[in-house]
């Protein structure tokens, strides 16, 4: 992946929207989507997490993608960052009444909670706390089946802030699928027409690189954990598990 050198910090001031991002991340995914959902043009600068620029640096202060560059801020946090594109650019993803919109941003958050536990399950190091996780992952992944209405989309027919922050949950199961994981999400007739209904939407699509599915898998494979491992082994590879960060 390119990551920009400290020469190349995107000046603040001459880019209407720049995107800090990983090719990886799914919480640049969150704000690619709602840029997407905008029409807003931007540009999308990545960085090595592994070797952090100055520049990126000083401008996150918790050393995380995404950052948006707007306006000659660097905002940090994606939803706080989604937050503040929604407020300043329609079409509106959140709900209208105080008390949806409360509802949502809940959501949200367990949207970021079920990514630490898609993390806890691909760093298992052993068997014994793949499976752990596994239940856990599954445990979360019931509540959103409960929360899930008629769809096709969090809300209904309304695409919004929700289905931004689990479109690229789902991207995960693309590879994790094949990886031999697919009981996870089996007997969820909701989240499975959800996540059908996510992948076709056009921002979602445009959220990551087309090779990202590759990308991820090369990831995967390359973590000294017990998926890793298998992965690996099912390739008949022989990798040197090398964690890296994302
Ligand atoms: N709560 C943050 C999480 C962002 C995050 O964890 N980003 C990861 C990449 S996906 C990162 O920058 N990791 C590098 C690090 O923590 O050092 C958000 O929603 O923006």
């Amino acid at each position: 992946m390119s990551a920009a050198s400290p020469t190349e910090a995107p000046a603040l001031a001459q880019q209407p929207l720049v995107l800090v991002s990983h090719a990886l991340c799914p919480y640049v995914q969150r704000v690619a989507i709602a840029l997407h959902e905008k029409g807003l043009a931007f540009e999308r600068r990545d960085v090595d997490l592994a070797h952090k620029p100055a520049w990126f640096l000083a401008l996150s202060p918790l050393g995380r993608t995404p950052v948006l560059l707007a306006q000659g801020q660097a905002l940090f946090e994606s939803a706080v960052i989604c937050d503040y594109l929604d407020e300043a650019h329609g079409p509106r993803l959140h709900p209208d009444t105080a008390l949806q919109k409360a509802r949502e941003r809940g959501w949200v958050e367990f949207a970021s909670a079920v990514l630490q536990s898609i993390a806890v399950l691909y760093n298992a190091a052993d068997e014994a706390a793949l499976e752990a996780a596994r239940q856990a992952l599954r445990a979360r992944f019931e509540h959103v089946e409960a929360a899930l209405g008629q769809g096709p989309y969090f809300a209904g027919s309304r695409f919004g802030m929700v289905d931004a922050a689990f479109a690229p949950v789902f991207r995960y199961f693309d590879v994790f699928d094949p990886a031999g994981e697919a009981a996870l999400l089996q007997s969820l007739p909701s989240i499975a027409a959800w996540r059908l209904a996510l992948a076709q939407r056009a921002s979602v699509r445009a959220a990551a690189a087309g090779d990202y599915a590759e990308r991820l898998e090369e990831f995967l494979v390359r973590r000294p954990s017990a998926l890793g491992r298998r992965m690996a082994a099912k390739r008949g590879d022989t990798v040197i598990a090398r964690a890296e960060v994302v």
